[in-house]
C-alpha cells in the first residue's frame, strides 16, 4: 500500500519518507496490527530460525538474543537537551546537534537488504484524553511482534494519528550485503545508541534489539519522553504498577507502586492473596501515567497493553497468575527450553528435565553452574490474558490512586513498611530510594545505588526538577494519595529473606488499606509510621517482627550521611522542602 493511501497525516508521510531515504530498506511494511500480520511475521522468523514455536504452548515462541544483547544498556542511553544542566547529573547528556549528526551517519543505509516496518501505536486506551500516539520505524520483526502485544498497535491507532506523534527510529544496525545471510540475532554492539530528544519528543535507537532498548513505546517514550512532557504539562510518568485491592467487605481502592527493575512490580501487580476474601486486580505491571482529576484526586492510566515480565523466579508458588497468563500467545526471550517443546527457567518450581537447551541455544550443562535461563529472560504477553486482568485498564479517565508504594531491594536498613508523615515526606522517601542492582540492566549485579522512585534510568530531565515536580503535584491535589516505603528483601543474619513475600505481601497491603480507610493502627518511628505488632495481620506466619521493622540508629546515621552527600548532586535544583525533610530525619535519628 502506498504511504499516502495508508495515512493522510502529512507530517507522518514526510517523516516516513525521510527515514526511507536515509535507511534505504529493501522493502517497507506499513503495519496494521492484525492477527494475520502477526502470524505472517512470526512465520518469516520461524522460517529463518530466529523464532522457535513451542509445541507445549499454543501460539507461543521462544527466541535467543545475541549473548551480549540481553538487557538495557544505560551507558549507551542519552538525553539530548540544548543545555547540559537540563538533563541533570544522573543522565548521560549529549549535545543534540552533534548527536543528530552522529545518528545521521549511523542510520545512513542501515536497513539495506532488510524490511522497514512502520508501526503506528497508542500508549494508553485509544481515545483517552491521557493517551499519546507514537510511530516506531524498525527493521526488527521481533520488535513488531512485541509492540503488537505491548501497545495498542495498528489500524485503530493510525485512525487517531491525525496530528502530532512521537517519532521513534530503530535499527538493529546491521545492513545486509547482496547475497549475505542474516545472523540469528542481528545487532551492532559497538555502536549502540539510545538517544532521546525531550525538547522535540523524538527517539532514535541503534544497534540493540532487546526490550527496553528497542520497544520504543516502553521506557523511551512512556518514561523518558513522557516524564519530560509531564513536567511541562503538569502530570507524572512513573515506573509503577497499578493494582485494584478489594477487601472481604468494603470498597475497592487502587494502589500504584514503584520498584526498580526486577524488584517485584510484576509480582505485586498479579498478587494472589494468602488472606481469604481479599482480591487483587491487575491494571499494569511497569508504567503509570498519573494526572490530577477534577475531584482533586490523582488518577492513573497504564500506557501499555501487555507485560514484558522477568521469567526467572516465576512459578505457581510465587506468581500463579503470571503462570496462567503465559500459557498461550506468549513470546519468551532468552529462557531455557525442554526437548519436548516447552520452556524452563531457574525458580519455575520444578527441576529441569535431563536434557535442556540453554538460553544460548545450546545443550545446557548443569555442572558449569551457569543459569540455564538468562537472569533477565522475559515473557511478552497481552495483559488481557491475565486471570486478574481488570477492565478498569480500559477506562479512559484512569483510576483514582489511594496509596503509592515506593520500594527497593535492600538486604538491610529498610523496614518492611513505613508510612510517610505527609506528602512531602513521602516524596522524600521516594527520592531517598537506593536499591541493589539487578540483571535488568547490563553491568554489575547486587551493588547498592541510588534509584529515586525507581526512575534513575528513566527520568528524561533533571532529577532535581523531578523532585520539585512531585512536591508541586502534591500541592495541586486536594486528596493526595498516602505514600509508603516498602522492602520485601530484608535478610536475617543467616542471609535468608526475613519476609516470605509474594502472596503474603497482601498482609502489608491490608495494613495500608486500613490506614487509608482511617482505621489501622500505627506507631511513630524516626523514619515514618509503622505497623504496631497487633495492627499488621501476620496470622500464624512465623516471621520475626523485630528484625523486619527495626530502625537501627547507627545504620540510619550512615544512611542520612549518604543522602546528604547524594542530594548535593542536584545543587540548587534540589527542593528546599526535601532538604527540610532530610534535616528533620537527621534530628529524629540523632534524638
Ligand atoms: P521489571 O520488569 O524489570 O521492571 O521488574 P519488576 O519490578 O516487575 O520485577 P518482578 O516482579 O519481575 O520481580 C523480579 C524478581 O524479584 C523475580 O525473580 C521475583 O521472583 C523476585 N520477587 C518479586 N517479588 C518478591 C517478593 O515479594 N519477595 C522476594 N523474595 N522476591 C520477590
Ligand atoms: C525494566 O528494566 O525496568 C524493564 C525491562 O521493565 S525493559 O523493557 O528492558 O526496560
Ligand atoms: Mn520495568
Amino acid at each position: 500500500m502506498a504511504l499516502n493511501q495508508w495515512t493522510r497525516n502529512q507530517k507522518l508521510i514526510r517523516w516516513v519518507e525521510e527515514q526511507i531515504a536515509l535507511c534505504q530498506p529493501a522493502k517497507v511494511h506499513l503495519c496494521d496490527g492484525s492477527a494475520e500480520e502477526f502470524d505472517a511475521i512470526a512465520a518469516l522468523m520461524v522460517a529463518n530460525g530466529s523464532l522457535i514455536p513451542l509445541k507445549k504452548r499454543p501460539h507461543s515462541f521462544r527466541c535467543h538474543t545475541h549473548p551480549d544483547d540481553v538487557a538495557r544498556v544505560e551507558e549507551c542511553t542519552f538525553i539530548c537537551t540544548k543545555n547540559m544542566e537540563d538533563a541533570g547529573p544522573t543522565n548521560n547528556w549529549h549535545d543534540p546537534q552533534l548527536m543528530k549528526k552522529k545518528l545521521q551517519s549511523l542510520f545512513a543505509n542501515c536497513m539495506r537488504g532488510r524490511t522497514m516496518y512502520v508501526i503506528p501505536y497508542c500508549m494508553g486506551p485509544i481515545g483517552s484524553p491521557y493517551a499519546r500516539l507514537g510511530v516506531e520505524i524498525t527493521d526488527s520483526p521481533y520488535v513488531v511482534l512485541n509492540m503488537q502485544i505491548m501497545t495498542r498497535m495498528g489500524a485503530d491507532a493510525l485512525k487517531h494519528l491525525t496530528g502530532d506523534f512521537v517519532p521513534g527510529l530503530h535499527s538493529v544496525g546491521r545492513p545486509l550485503n547482496p547475497g549475505e545471510k542474516d545472523g540469528p540475532w542481528p545487532c551492532n554492539l559497538d555502536h549502540r545508541v539510545i538517544a532521546h530528544f525531550p525538547e522535540e519528543s523524538s527517539i532514535y535507537s541503534f544497534g540493540s534489539g532487546y526490550g527496553g532498548n528497542a520497544l520504543l513505546g516502553k521506557k523511551c517514550f512512556a518514561l523518558r519522553i513522557a516524564s519530560a512532557l509531564g513536567q511541562k504539562e503538569g502530570w507524572l510518568a512513573e515506573h509503577m504498577l497499578i493494582l485494584g485491592l478489594t477487601p472481604p467487605e468494603g470498597q475497592k481502592i487502587y494502589i500504584a507502586a514503584s520498584f526498580p527493575s526486577a524488584c517485584g512490580k510484576t509480582n505485586l501487580a498479579m498478587l494472589t492473596p494468602s488472606l481469604p476474601g481479599w482480591r487483587v486486580e491487575c491494571l499494569g505491571d511497569d508504567i503509570a501515567w498519573m494526572h490530577r482529576g477534577a475531584d482533586g484526586r490523582l488518577y492513573a492510566i497504564n500506557p501499555e497493553a501487555g507485560f514484558f515480565g522477568v521469567a526467572p523466579g516465576t512459578s505457581m508458588r510465587t506468581n500463579p497468575n503470571a503462570m496462567k497468563t503465559i500459557g498461550h500467545h506468549t513470546i519468551f526471550t532468552n529462557v531455557a527450553a525442554t526437548e519436548d517443546g516447552d520452556v524452563w527457567w531457574e525458580g519455575i518450581g520444578f527441576s529441569p528435565p535431563e536434557k535442556l537447551i540453554s538460553w544460548r541455544g545450546v545443550p545446557w550443562n548443569p555442572s558449569e553452574e551457569i543459569p540455564a535461563a538468562h537472569p533477565n529472560s522475559r515473557f511478552t504477553v497481552s495483559a488481557k490474558q491475565c486471570p486478574i486482568y481488570s477492565s478498569d485498564m480500559e477506562n479512559p479517565q484512569g483510576v483514582p490512586i489511594s496509596a503509592i508504594l515506593v520500594g527497593a531491594r535492600r538486604h538491610s536498613v529498610m523496614p518492611l513498611v513505613a508510612e510517610s508523615f505527609h506528602w512531602n515526606h513521602g516524596v522524600f522517601l521516594g527520592a531517598s530510594i537506593s536499591s541493589e542492582t539487578t540483571a535488568a540492566s547490563s553491568g554489575q549485579v547486587g551493588y547498592l545505588r541510588h534509584d529515586p522512585f525507581a526512575m534513575l534510568p528513566f527520568c528524561g530531565y533533571h532529577m532535581g526538577d523531578y523532585f520539585a515536580h512531585w512536591v508541586e503535584m502534591g500541592q495541586r491535589l486536594k486528596h493526595p494519595p498516602r505514600i509508603y516505603s516498602v522492602n520485601w528483601f530484608r535478610r536475617g543474619v543467616d542471609g535468608q529473606f526475613l519476609w516470605p513475600g509474594f502472596g503474603e505481601n497482601i498482609r502489608v497491603l491490608k495494613w495500608i488499606y486500613e490506614r487509608v480507610a482511617g482505621r489501622g493502627g500505627a506507631v511513630h518511628s524516626p523514619i515514618g509510621l509503622m505497623p504496631s505488632f497487633d495492627s499488621i495481620d501476620c496470622g500464624n506466619l512465623s516471621v520475626p517482627f523485630e528484625p523486619l521493622f527495626s530502625v537501627d540508629r547507627n545504620e540510619w546515621q550512615k544512611e542520612v550521611q549518604e543522602l546528604e552527600s547524594y542530594f548535593q548532586l542536584f545543587g540548587s535544583r534540589f527542593p528546599d522542602s526535601l532538604a527540610h525533610e532530610l534535616r528533620q530525619l537527621k534530628q529524629r535519628i540523632c534524638e
